[in-house]
Order: structure tokens, then sequence, then C-alpha cells
């Protein structure tokens, strides 16, 4: 199997984290995309994925997998032990309702920011992103809002569990992870007196597949090669 990706941006780390949890990562090969360079808006790349994002895996048979969920229901399946997309149907379908508010509720409103109110990765992206962005950061503004309620509206229900969908770490803790994780990256930040939700990141970040790969910086070598 092949991962297209970019090591340290925050949809890579989801199923960078997936594969250390499954211990899968010996058996795909990363291929790094430039996303600075919009690589990923090439009609080559656009084959792959057209909608230009990454990661997407690619199956032995050439098949083409695109959207973190979906890679993720796919890794998680492999072992027919599925514990982070649910074994039951009650599993299943309360995963995927949390899968689904962390995406809308944190981790997208942050790409937004980003990339409508910050200049996101640069002259190269924003033409395909938001050309106009210095004119319309209100939009950007807005979803930093909304993703700062959305950590607030996370951070009440983990003074209830320990885990977004229950008892268990499963694929939503991922993609709350790496929208904080993203959060902090385009300068946002975690307010900090969201106690439940820090406390419950610092649980995410103790499993072990979370910390090794929680040592690569956000994009840190493509931000440095930005200026930021
Ligand atoms: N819904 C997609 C989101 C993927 C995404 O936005 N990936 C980012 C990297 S973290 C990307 O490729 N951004 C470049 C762009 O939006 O042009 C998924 O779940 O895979």
């Amino acid at each position: 199997m092949i991962i297209f990706d970019r090591p340290g941006f925050p949809n890579p780390a989801r199923i960078r984290i997936v594969l250390a949890h499954k211990g899968l990562e010996s058996a795909v090969q990363f291929v790094s995309v430039d996303l600075i360079g919009a690589e990923h808006k090439t009609p080559a790349f656009l084959e792959k994925n057209p909608s230009g994002v990454l990661p997407v895996l690619q199956l032995d048979d050439g098949t083409y997998i695109s959207e973190a969920t979906a890679i993720t229901e796919y890794l998680d399946n492999l072992d027919g032990e599925p514990a982070l997309t649910g074994r039951t149907p009650k599993e299943k379908a309360v995963i995927h309702m949390m899968q689904r508010r962390a995406e809308a509720e944190v981790l997208d409103p942050v790409g937004i920011y980003f990339h409508h109110a910050t200049p996101g990765l640069g002259p190269l992206l924003q033409v395909h992103k938001s050309p106009d962005w210095a004119g319309r950061k209100d939009w950007g503004e807005r979803n930093g809002q909304r993703a700062l309620a959305g950590m607030a509206a996370f951070d009440a229900l983990l003074s209830r569990q320990d885990f977004l969908a229950g008892e268990h770490f499963s694929m939503p803790d991922i993609t709350l992870y790496a929208g904080l994780m993203f959060a902090d990256a385009a300068g946002l930040g975690v307010p900090d007196n969201l106690d439940h939700l820090i406390a419950w990141r610092g649980r995410v970040s103790d499993l072990p597949s979370v910390r090794e790969r929680s040592g690569q910086e956000f994009g840190a070598e493509d931000l440095r090669r930005l200026g930021f």
C-alpha cells in the first residue's frame, strides 16, 4: 500500500496515528506531496483524488481511497478487530456521530480559519484556496470562533466521559486531536480554561501510537519555508 501525504500536517497525522495504532506502519510506503508547491492541485494528483487534498491511500490493486475517515475504516478492518471505527451497531453509530462532530465543529473550521484568516500555506496554494483572502478575513475569523465554540462543547462532554465515544479511544479522538494540533499551528490555540479538553489531550498524547507520532511538529519544515 502507498500513502500520499505530508509529514506533520493534521489530516495526514490522523492516518499516521491509525497506522501506528494498528501496527501497520511497515505495510505502507509513504510518498510525500508538496502542499506549499500546490502539487496536490496538479492533474496528475487530481486523478488520484479529485478533491485535491491529502492523505490518499493507494491499495495494491491500484484503488485510491481518500478522506481520512474512509482510509481509517479500511485500515481498521484489515485485522477483523475494528476498535477505532466500531464493532457493534451501537459503537459504529456513536463513533460515526462523534467523528462527524469533531470534523464539523473543530477540524474543518480551523482549516477554514487557517486558509481564510491567515496567509495559509502561501501564494501558490492561496490561488486555489482563497485568492482574495486579505479582503475576506471575516469568513475565516467566524470559523475560528466556531472552532473555539466546538472546543468548549467537547470540553463539556469530556467532563462526563474519558473519550469522545465513551470509555475507549476511537477515530473521533484522533480527529479532534488533529484539530487541536492544527489550531495551535494556525495561531488559534486552545483556550487554557478548557480543563477537561486539556486533560483529555494529555490522555490521548500518552497513548503509545500517538506519542510516537506527536514528535513531529506541525509541518515544521514547510512552515519554515513560509517564514512562520
Ligand atoms: N476531508 C479531508 C480533508 C483533507 C485535508 O484538508 N487535507 C489537508 C492537509 S491537512 C490538505 O490537503 N490541504 C491542502 C488543501 O486544502 O489544498 C480528509 O478527511 O482527508
